[in-house]
């Protein structure tokens, strides 16, 4: 009898940027640990994230958007980030969007199936598909494409079949002890996150180039008798830059703090004190030395 088997071990979500990666981490694991925006390339580091089960132990693994095409430093070294993921794990699990297969999709699914680890291909966005008459030619073109490769639809708005994913997951894992203490989330530290919350809140508010200029350090993470202070740096490429972050009369840089202290007040489960500063660094993105010292080993 195996009724009594754990399972445990990693799987890597992977994909090219904005399917979904992320905010089917904080869904599986039920807690928000990954930012997540419209934006390409959101996440930069990969993030662990524990599903706990009676059954089984999974370390869910987002990692950093794939981009076949961008030959930037940081892109790049953001792409190997990703790719370390899955020479690490278990499982690869491929995310792409429902009826929203390219080529750029398919080059990662040549990559995982080169790794030979055993791999699923989840299909997000469901909620997005108004014509569901489409998905069953969709799901069966993938399927003869990669015979024996299991696939399965979800949302993780919805959150519609997040179940049967972890089911099929689960199948593929090894058995073995458990890898993780009972309450373990993640394995990032609490100043990580606070440095993405932050990360996020600027990602959201700004246009679309300043993002891939943003890095941000945390300097100081104190736990105080009633409240944790936590004191940012917001990096930025060129002094335009800056004032743009700032905002006019600082209105940006007030609304970004107050809404990473939200978030990471839920998750800290108690009050912060957030103080935030904006530097100039030129040309971080392009500067080996500059990417490794803000946490990309390049
Ligand atoms: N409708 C719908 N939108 C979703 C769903 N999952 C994610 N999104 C949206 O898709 C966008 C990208 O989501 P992310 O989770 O940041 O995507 P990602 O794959 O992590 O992106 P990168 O980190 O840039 O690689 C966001 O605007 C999400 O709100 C879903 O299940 N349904
Ligand atoms: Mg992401």
């Amino acid at each position: 009898m195996t009724s009594n088997a754990f399972r445990v071990g990693t799987v890597a979500i992977l994909g090219r940027p904005n399917v979904g990666k992320s905010t089917l981490l904080n869904h599986l694991i039920g807690q928000k640990l990954a930012i997540v925006s419209r934006k390409p390339q959101t996440t930069r580091q990969p993030l662990l994230g524990v599903v706990h089960r009676a059954d089984a132990q999974i370390g869910f693994i987002d990692t950093p958007g794939l981009e076949q095409r961008n030959r930037r430093p940081l892109a790049r070294a953001v792409n190997r980030e990703a790719l370390r993921c899955l020479e690490d794990v278990d499982v690869a699990v491929l995310l792409v969007e429902a009826l929203r297969v390219g080529p750029e999709d398919l080059a990662i699914a040549e990559q995982i199936r080169r790794s030979g680890k055993p791999w699923l291909i989840a299909a997000s966005k469901l909620d997005r598909v108004k014509d569901k008459s489409r998905l069953l030619p969709f799901l069966a073109e993938l399927g003869e494409r990669y015979p024996g490769v299991e696939i399965v639809p979800l949302s993780a708005h919805s959150g519609s079949n997040l179940t049967a994913f972890v089911e099929v997951l689960v199948g593929l894992l090894p058995l073995g002890e458990p890898l993780w203490e009972d309450d373990a989330l993640t394995d990032r530290s609490l100043r990580f996150l606070a440095a993405e919350f932050i990360r996020e809140k600027l990602i959201r508010r700004l246009g679309e180039e300043l993002p891939y200029a943003l890095a941000v350090t945390i300097d100081l993470f104190q736990e105080e008798a009633n409240q944790t202070r936590i004191a940012a740096t917001i990096w930025v490429e060129r002094e335009g830059q800056k004032a743009i972050v700032i905002g006019e009369k600082g209105a940006v840089l007030k609304a970004v703090g107050m809404e990473a202290r939200r978030d990471l007040e839920r998750l800290l489960e108690r009050p912060i004190f957030l103080e935030t500063w904006v530097k100039v660094r030129e040309g971080w993105t392009e500067d080996s030395r500059a990417l490794r010292e803000l946490g990309f080993d390049h």
